[in-house]
C-alpha cells in the first residue's frame, strides 16, 4: 500500500517541501509541494531523486569497523561507540584533547540536531583542532569582516533593488543566496526584472544567471579584484558614492580612493579581457541604481585574489551605501519570538585569528560555526596530522563530509588519513575518506528523521521521520550522545556563543543543561535544542510548513557611544593586490585557466552515484569548440590536463558558454589514485591539480582552486598516461 506524506527536502539549503510517496516503509517518489509557502512547487531533480539515494544498492546500512587485515566488518552500534570511546580516551589521556580533530562536511549541517549535540561533545573534549570545508569556500568573506569590521544594520533587499551584481556565482544552478530564500531562483529573478531590477553579472561562463543579465561581463579568470577596483574608480571619479553612508560608518576611504585611481576602466579593461564600454556601462549601472548589493561567490573566492576581491565588494557596498541605513525597512518577521528591531551599527574589525590560540604551525582561528572556540583552515588539516610535535592529530572524526577528495592536494589528504591512529566516518556511502577509516558509522538520511528548519528567520518547517531508518542507520546526534556517555564526558548543551559567519545563520544553541542518560526521542531532541516549546508545536500544526506574516521594520539610527568604524584600507589589502597582480602574469606561462562550477546533478561529491542523474557517468572537462578544434579533438575525446602541482585525466565536453581558453571541471569526482577515472562513476578528480603549499590566500591558506593555469593535451600525446 502506498501512503503519502508532507515533507521537505534537505539536500541543499533551499529546503523545498515535498510530497513523498511511501511504499513497503521505503520512499518511492518525492514531487514539489506545490501548496508550500515558500517553495511554492519549486523541486530540482537531485530532490526528486532522493529514493534512488536512500534505496542506493551501495548504501552503507551496518556501521563498520576495520579488521587487522584492512577488511571491513560490521560491528553494532554500542559496540562500535564503546570501542570508539576507548580508544579516543587512551590517546586523550595519552596526548591531550589538541590530538583529536573534527571535519565538519556539508552533510553535518543538514541534519538539526547533528550541531547542536556533536558541538556539546566536541566542547567537551577541548580541542581547538576544528575543520571544515568553510575555509576553502568563500571565508574571505570571514576575513573581509574581521579586516574591515562589519556593518551589522542590516542588507538591502533584492525585492527592493533597482540594480544588483553577482560576481562569480551561478545561483540558478547553485541556489546559493539569491534573496532570503534559495529555493526557485529562477521565477524570482525573473518576477524581480520584470518589475525593473537590472541585473549584472561577471562571469568568464555564460551562465545560466548570466543569460538572465542586463550586462554580463566575461572576465578573464582571477581578475575580478581588478574589475571591481576600476568600478570603485568610476564610482568615485563621477560622483556614486554616497558620503552619507562611508562617511558616518567608515574610516581610510580616502587611502582607498587613491590606491584606485590609477586602475581605470581602460587599465582594466586590457587586464580583465572585456570591453572597456561594457565595463564602464556596467559600473555606472550599478552606481546609479539606488539600491542593491554588489556579491561575490565561489568564482572570486576560490581565485588567487579572494580576500581583495571580497574586501573590494563589502567596499562597494559600503562606498555606495548600499547596506540597510538608519530609516531602511528590513525584514523583521520571526516565527515566535518579538519582532526584530535593527539598529545602524558597525563592529569594529576583530581578527579573531591574531589573538588567542594559534597552532604550532602559526595558524590562528577563524570564528566558527563548528565550535565557539573557532576552526583551523581545511588544508592545514593534513600538516596537522603529518607534522611531528606533540599536539600531532592522531584522531580524526568526519561527519557528513569527504575531506580526502573535497580538500585540494588528495594524495597528501590520503598520506594524512593512513598515518592517523583512529579515523571515523559518518557516511551513507563508501567514499574515498570511509574507505580509509578505522570505522564508518551509517546515518540516517534525511526522509528518516525528524528535523525542522528555519529559513531567514520567518518560514520554518518540520518533518517527522516519514519511514523508518534501514538496518542499523543511526541519527548522527545519537551517536554522538552515546559516545559522550561511553568517554564519561560533561557534555553540556547551550554553553558557549552560538556564532553567525557571515552567510553562515548561526547554530541553535539549545535549552542550556546537561546530556546525561539514554538518548531521548529525537523529538525531545528538536525540542531541546529550540528551547522554545512553541515553535515546535507551531511547526507541528503547519505539516506544510509556516510563514509568519511578513513584517518589516525601521533600522534606528546608531547610539551615540557607537564609535567603531569600517576600515576601507586594511594594511594587507595593496600586499593582496601587489601579489595578485604577480600571480596574474605569472599564469600566463600555461595556455589555459581552469575555473570551478557546479552541477544540477551532483551536490558536491554527493549524488555522482546516481546513474539515472548522470548520464555520462563522469565529469566532463567542458571547454570551448575552439579549443577543442586547436587541440585536434572532438567533444567525448579524452585528455589530460596539468598544473604545476599534478595532472588528470578527463572526458572533454565541447562547451561554447565559455570564454575561449578557460576550461572548467566540478570537483567531488574522482576515486583514490589506483582507480581509473574513465570507469563510469568514478570521474576526474580536480584536486590532484591544486597544491596545498602553493601560493595561497593569508589567513585561510587557501590554494588557487579557481582561475588556476593549466595545460591540456590530447590523452594520447601525454608523456605519463
Ligand atoms: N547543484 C548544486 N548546487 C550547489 C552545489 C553543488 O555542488 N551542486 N554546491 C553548494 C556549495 S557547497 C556551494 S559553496 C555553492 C557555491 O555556489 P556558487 O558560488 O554560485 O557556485 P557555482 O555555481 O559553481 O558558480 C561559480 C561561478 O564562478 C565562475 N567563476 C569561476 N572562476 C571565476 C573567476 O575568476 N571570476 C568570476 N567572476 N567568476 C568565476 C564559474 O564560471 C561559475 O559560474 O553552491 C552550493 N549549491
Ligand atoms: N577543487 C575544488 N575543491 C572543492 C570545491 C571546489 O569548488 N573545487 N568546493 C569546496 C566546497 S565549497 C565545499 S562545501 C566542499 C565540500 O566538501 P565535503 O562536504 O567534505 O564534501 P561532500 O562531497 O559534499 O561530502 C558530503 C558527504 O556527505 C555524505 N552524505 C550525503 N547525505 C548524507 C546524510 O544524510 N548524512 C551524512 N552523515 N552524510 C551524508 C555524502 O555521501 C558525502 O560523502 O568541497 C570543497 N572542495
Ligand atoms: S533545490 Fe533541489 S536539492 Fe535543494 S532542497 Fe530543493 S529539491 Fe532539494
Ligand atoms: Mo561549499
Amino acid at each position: 500500500m502506498t501512503t503519502t506524506h508532507l515533507s521537505y527536502c534537505r539536500l541543499c539549503p533551499a529546503l523545498c517541501g515535498t510530497v513523498v510517496d511511501v511504499a513497503d516503509d521505503k520512499i518511492v517518489r518525492v514531487r514539489a509541494d506545490t501548496e508550500n509557502a515558500v517553495s511554492a512547487g519549486y523541486s530540482c531533480v537531485k530532490g526528486r531523486n532522493a529514493p534512488s539515494a536512500h534505496n542506493h544498492q551501495d548504501r552503507i546500512l551496518k556501521h563498520l569497523r576495520k579488521r587487522a587485515d584492512g577488511e571491513f566488518e560490521t560491528i553494532g552500534l554500542q559496540a562500535a561507540v564503546d570501542d570508539i570511546g576507548e580508544r579516543l580516551t587512551a590517546i586523550l589521556d595519552d596526548t591531550g584533547p589538541e590530538s583529536v580533530g573534527t571535519y565538519w562536511g556539508t552533510y553535518a549541517w543538514r541534519a538539526s540536531a547533528t550541531l547542536p549535540i556533536a558541538k556539546a561533545w566536541w566542547e567537551a573534549i577541548g580541542s581547538h583542532k576544528t575543520f571544515s570545508p568553510i575555509t576553502i569556500d568563500q571565508a574571505s568573506k570571514t576575513v573581509t569582516y574581521g579586516r574591515a569590521g562589519a556593518y551589522v544594520g542590516g542588507v538591502q533587499r533584492l525585492e527592493d533593488a533597482d540594480v544588483w551584481m553577482e560576481v562569480g556565482g551561478n545561483q540558478l544552478v547553485s541556489l546559493q543566496s539569491l534573496g532570503w530564500s534559495n529555493t526557485n531562483p529562477t521565477v524570482n529573478l525573473r518576477d524581480q526584472r520584470r518589475r525593473g531590477l537590472k541585473l549584472i553579472v561577471v562571469d568568464p561562463r555564460r551562465t545560466e544567471l548570466a543569460k538572465n543579465a542586463d550586462i554580463h561581463l566575461p572576465v578573464r579568470p582571477g581578475t575580478d579584484a581588478v574589475l571591481l577596483s576600476a568600478f570603485l574608480n568610476v564610482f568615485f571619479a563621477e560622483g556614486f558614492d554616497r558620503p552619507q553612508f562611508w562617511g558616518r560608518y567608515a574610516q581610510n576611504v580616502d587611502a582607498l580612493r587613491r590606491y584606485v585611481q590609477d586602475t581605470t576602466p581602460a587599465v582594466a579593461a586590457e587586464i580583465c579581457g572585456v570591453p572597456e564600454e561594457d565595463l564602464l556601462a556596467a559600473a555606472r549601472m550599478f552606481g546609479a541604481g539606488r539600491r542593491g548589493m554588489a556579491n561575490g561567490h565561489t568564482g572570486t573566492d576560490m581565485g588567487p585574489g579572494g580576500n581583495p576581491c571580497e574586501h573590494l565588494l563589502n567596499a562597494i557596498n559600503i562606498v555606495c551605501g548600499r547596506y540597510a541605513d538608519e530609516g531602511d525597512e528590513v525584514r523583521a518577521a520571526t516565527l515566535t519570538g518579538p519582532a526584530v528591531e535593527p539598529r545602524a551599527r558597525v563592529i569594529g574589525p576583530y581578527r579573531k585569528w591574531e589573538s588567542g590560540w594559534q597552532s604550532r604551525l602559526g595558524y590562528g582561528l577563524l570564528p566558527s560555526p563548528h565550535s565557539h572556540f573557532g576552526e583551523l583552515p581545511a588544508t592545514l588539516l593534513a600538516e596537522e596530522i603529518l607534522a611531528p610535535g606533540p599536539d600531532r592529530v592522531r584522531a580524526l572524526f568526519s561527519v557528513g563530509g569527504n575531506p580526502v577528495n573535497a580538500i585540494p592536494d588528495t594524495r597528501r589528504q590520503v598520506e594524512a588519513m593512513k598515518a592517523l591512529d583512529l579515523l571515523v566516518t559518518i557516511d551513507p556511502f563508501m567514499t574515498e575518506t570511509a574507505r580509509l577509516a578505522d570505522y564508518v558509522i551509517a546515518p540516517t538520511m534525511m526522509y528518516e528523521r525528524a528535523d525542522y528548519n528555519i529559513l531567514g528567520g520567518a518560514f520554518g518547517q518540520y518533518s517527522a521521520p516519514i519511514v523508518p531508518a534501514p538496518g542499523d542507520a543511526v541519527d548522527e546526534w545519537e551517536f554522538f550522545w552515546r559516545l559522550g556517555g561511553a568517554q564519561r564526558l560533561d557534555m553540556r548543551l547551550g554553553d558557549g556563543p552560538s556564532e553567525g559567519v557571515g552567510a553562515f545563520t548561526p547554530i541553535p544553541r539549545g535549552r542550556p543543561g546537561p546530556l546525561t542518560g539514554e538518548p531521548p526521542s529525537s523529538d525531545a531532541v528538536l525540542a531541546m535544542i529550540a528551547d522554545d516549546d512553541r515553535l515546535l508545536e507551531l511547526l507541528k500544526r503547519h505539516p506544510r510548513g509556516y510563514a509568519a506574516p511578513p513584517r518589516t521594520a525601521t533600522v534606528l539610527g546608531p547610539l551615540d557611544t557607537d564609535r567603531d568604524r569600517l576600515d576601507l584600507f586594511p594594511p594587507e589589502f595593496p600586499e593582496e593586490m601587489g601579489e595578485l597582480r604577480r600571480i596574474l602574469e605569472d599564469s600566463a606561462r600555461r595556455r589555459y585557466r581552469l575555473v570551478v562550477r557546479r552541477s544540477k546533478e551532483t551536490f558536491n561529491g554527493t549524488g555522482k552515484n546516481l546513474p539515472e542523474l548522470n548520464k555520462g557517468g563522469t565529469n566532463p572537462l567542458h571547454i570551448h569548440p575552439d579549443d577543442l578544434a586547436e587541440l585536434g579533438l572532438v567533444s567525448g575525446d579524452r585528455v589530460v590536463a596539468s598544473s604545476d602541482h599534478g595532472t588528470v585525466r578527463a572526458v572533454t565536453r565541447a562547451d561554447d558558454s565559455l570564454r575561449p581558453g578557460v576550461v572548467a571541471l566540478t570537483h567531488g569526482w574522482g576515486g583514490l589514485e589506483d582507480e581509473d577515472p574513465f570507469a563510469p562513476g568514478v570521474g576526474a578528480n580536480v584536486n590532484n591539480l591544486i597544491s596545498t603549499r602553493g601560493p595561497s590566500q593569508q589567513v585561510l591558506r587557501m590554494p588557487i582552486m579557481s582561475a588556476l593555469p593549466v595545460d591540456i593535451v590530447p590523452l594520447e600525446e601525454a608523456p605519463h598516461r
